[in-house]
């Protein structure tokens, strides 16, 4: 399934009118603010959102899965339906590949093929977190952590196996994200099991290139109950700190507890230079992989704002492009594709409002103490209707004006359970 030029171009046509007129008023009103309008476009353009390879298909809960139907079968056709998004928006231009999920038969048939899509391959990411068939030692009592040597050097070896696989492709990055815990209390030594983690972590940190990061994930529960070994961004950053410049915190949205204020975790390690990667989800409540800024769409336009001031005021070097941006999401009820698009126009309206504050006069009203003023600049970014800016992007780099749209017009998912089957099945979460 591929989308072509044509296509797109038809589609376009239909909307020129109406977009132009929206987009006309919307640039006027930005100059009479003094908003440059082309600075903000040309941010878009480059800002590329990595689409995750277990994501593509249904997801499921402990309660059971329901199937999509033409779901990818293999690594190849996950990166033709990823091919099918960016084609669509012009803003999904990377994959984030999981091992042994998907390890490429053929590296150079998988690479040539991203190529032609025009797609980069992103952080690779390992797992111990559930044993595979064959495997000599499980990790139910954990991986990196484990307290019997052998087991720690299987999981050593996977990640330095993941990175290899990671440099075929391309990748720069290895995100580590580890289940190992514990369910009860007295179960784990927490000292020990940090202290084990940080020495398996040195093996695989040794084995990166120069040019490579490790990303190192927290989360606060789950699937342990009681305690994790890497809880939150300060256990992370403080492994990662011992480790050295290339290993990095990776900020999951859904590996909080409820109410956490990430916009100032992003700050502070912002400030440290230590922000290496970014999954975006949602939840209401837990780790719930909903699509990104389908609930709190408000804290992600927060955390933008917390990033441009970063890369912008930071001590120390920060760009946009040395952070990874991810989605790490999950599809039980929605088409996995759609939900994809929802995330990233989310994340790009998100961005786009952080343009869009006025920082100096925030600043100046944060000397003042006006508190007030300030809310008042924060608010005249986040009530901006900036969708005509979004689709003027889209246009300009030949992606859909209105990529939902489009999708449901050419009737993608029916073409895809008619050349894939109804019930095919992804890997994945
Ligand atoms: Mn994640």
């Amino acid at each position: 399934m591929k989308i072509s030029p044509d296509q797109i171009a038809s589609h376009n046509q239909k909307h020129s009118v109406r977009h132009e007129k929206e987009f006309t008023l919307l640039t006027s009103l930005f100059s009479e603010r003094g908003v440059d309008t082309e600075r903000i476009i040309s941010h878009l353009t480059d800002f590329q959102v990595a689409v995750p390879s277990w994501a593509l298909g249904a997801g499921g809960t402990r309660f059971g899965r329901f199937s999509i139907g033409g779901e990818p079968r293999n690594l190849q056709e996950k990166i033709e339906d990823v091919g099918v998004l960016h084609a669509l928006n012009r803003s999904s231009g990377a994959i984030s590949l999981h091992i042994p999920w998907d390890i490429p038969d053929d590296p150079k048939a998988i690479k040539q093929k991203a190529e032609e899509l025009d797609i980069r391959f992103d952080a690779v990411n390992s797992n111990t977190f559930q044993d595979q068939p064959g495997q000599k030692h499980s990790y139910k009592y954990g991986s990196l952590c484990h307290t019997d040597e052998a087991v720690r050097n299987q999981a050593i070896e996977h990640n330095i196996e993941v990175i290899k696989y990671g440099e075929m492709l391309g990748s720069k990055a290895i995100t580590i994200w580890l289940a190992d815990g514990s369910n009860f209390p007295g179960q784990q030594n927490f000292r020990k099991a940090l202290e084990r983690t940080l020495g398996s972590l040195e093996k695989i940190y040794d084995k990166l290139s120069s040019d490579w990061k490790m990303l190192i994930e927290y989360k606060p529960f789950e699937p342990n109950f009681y305690s994790t070994v890497i809880p939150d961004w300060g256990t992370s950053h403080l492994l990662a700190s011992k480790l050295g410049d290339q290993a990095k915190t990776l900020v999951d949205l859904g590996h909080h507890l409820p109410n956490t204020n990430i916009e100032q975790i992003v700050a502070v390690l912002m400030m440290e230079n230590k922000l290496g990667g970014f999954h975006f989800n949602d939840s209401k409540y837990a780790d719930d992989d909903l699509t990104t800024g389908s609930i709190k769409p408000y804290q992600l336009f927060l955390i933008f704002c917390e990033l441009v001031e970063g890369i912008d005021n930071g001590k120390k070097k920060n760009s946009f492009s040395s952070i990874d941006w991810m989605i790490d999401a999950s599809h039980n009820v929605k088409d996995p594709l759609e939900d994809l698009l929802q995330s990233v126009e989310a994340i790009n309206t998100a961005f786009t409002k952080s343009l869009l504050v006025d920082r100096k006069k925030l600043g100046q009203a944060r000397e003042e103490n006006d508190v007030a003023m300030a809310q008042e600049i924060l608010q005249d970014a986040w009530q901006t209707d900036v969708r005509p800016l979004l689709r003027e992007n889209r246009i300009r780099n030949r992606a859909a004006a209105e990529p939902i749209g489009l999708y449901r017009t050419l009737n993608v998912r029916k073409k895809l359970i008619e050349e894939r089957g109804a019930d095919t099945t992804a890997t994945g979460l």
